[in-house]
C-alpha cells in the first residue's frame, strides 16, 4: 500500500487557500494525497464575511479509527488552518500512530499582528504542543509573536529575529522557517534556521497583499522536500511569480494565480528525476 502525503487543514470551498491549494500543489509534485479536513467553510474568513462555518471535528475521531483499520499510513503530514484546540490534539495522534515521513507545521491562525476570527490565546496555547512535535514549523510573524506570546513588531531588528527565533527553539521547535522577514525596505523572505543551520532567503517585496500565499508556501516547501528537490528556493520563487502572475487582475485579491505555474513544480520534479 502506497503512503501518501496527508493535509490536514479546512476546505474553503472557495477563495484559493488551504486544501484547494495544498492538493494540486502536491500532486504537481508528483506525491500521492489524502486529505483529512478540519472544517468545511464557504469561503475562507480573510476578506469575506457571512462566510458559513461546519465544524468537522466530531467525525475526525471516526476517520482516524477507519484509517488504523485499514492499516493506512502517511509518508508526511501537513498542517494548515484548524478550526479548534481539539484538532490538535487529534494531528498529534496522527503524526505519532499513522505517520512515517516529517511533520510539516504551518500554524496558519493569524497576520498583520491579529489571529484570524475564530481563534483566540487559548488556541494558540494548546498550538504549543503541535510546535514542539513538528519536524518544521513555518509562522509568519504574528504567528510567532503569539506563539511566544509577545508584541508584534513587524520589522524586527537582527538581534529580535534571533530572540524569536530562540524563543521557538525554546518551544521544542527544530526546522523554523520565519516567515516575513527581508533584508531591508524593499525586500521580503525568510529565515532559516535548523540546529546550527541558519540561512535567509530575500526577494524582491510585492507591495501588494493577497491571502493565501503562506498556504500556498508551505505546500510547496511541504512537497519540495518529500520530493528532495530545494524547498527554499522553489517554494519563494514560486509564491513570487504567482503573486506577479496575480497583479494583473486588480479585482483578484482574495488568492494568488498559481495555477498557470504548476507546470514547472512537475518540470522541476522531472529534472531532479533526469527524465
Ligand atoms: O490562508 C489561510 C486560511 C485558511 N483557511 C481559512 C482562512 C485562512 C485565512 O484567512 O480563513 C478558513
Amino acid at each position: 500500500m502506497s503512503k501518501p502525503c496527508l493535509s490536514i487543514q479546512d476546505i474553503s470551498c472557495y477563495g484559493q487557500c488551504s486544501t484547494t491549494v495544498a492538493l494540486p500543489i502536491l500532486s504537481a509534485l508528483g506525491l500521492e494525497t489524502a486529505i483529512l479536513p478540519t472544517a468545511i467553510l464557504s469561503t475562507h474568513t480573510g476578506c469575506f464575511t457571512g462566510y458559513t462555518f461546519c465544524d468537522l471535528k466530531g467525525d475526525i475521531p471516526g476517520i482516524i479509527a477507519h484509517w488504523q483499520k485499514e492499516g493506512i499510513r502517511f509518508n508526511g503530514i501537513l498542517t494548515g488552518y484548524l478550526g479548534h484546540a481539539q484538532d490538535i490534539d487529534l494531528v498529534l495522534k496522527l503524526h505519532h500512530e499513522c505517520n512515517d515521513g516529517p511533520l510539516f507545521v504551518d500554524p496558519a491562525f493569524g497576520d498583520f499582528g491579529k489571529l484570524y476570527g475564530g481563534f483566540d490565546k487559548k488556541y494558540v496555547k494548546a498550538y504549543r504542543a503541535l510546535i514542539k512535535e513538528a519536524d518544521f514549523i513555518l509562522p509568519n510573524l504574528t504567528e510567532a509573536a503569539f506563539l511566544l506570546d509577545q508584541p508584534y513588531n513587524p520589522h524586527p531588528s537582527e538581534l529580535e529575529i534571533n530572540a524569536i527565533l530562540g524563543g521557538l527553539l525554546r518551544l521544542g521547535a527544530k526546522g523554523i522557517i520565519l516567515k516575513g522577514i527581508g533584508n531591508g525596505a524593499n525586500t521580503t523572505g525568510f529565515v532559516y534556521l535548523e540546529g546550527n543551520k541558519r540561512r535567509g532567503y530575500v526577494h524582491a517585496l510585492i507591495n501588494k497583499e493577497y491571502h493565501g500565499t503562506g498556504d500556498v508556501f508551505a505546500s510547496t516547501f511541504a512537497g519540495c522536500m518529500l520530493r528532495g528537490l530545494d524547498p527554499f528556493t522553489i517554494a519563494s520563487n514560486f509564491v513570487y511569480e504567482a503573486i506577479k502572475a496575480t497583479l494583473p487582475d486588480k479585482k483578484h485579491d482574495y488568492g494568488v494565480k498559481f495555477e498557470p505555474l504548476l507546470g514547472d513544480l512537475a518540470s522541476a520534479v522531472k529534472l531532479k528525476l533526469g527524465q
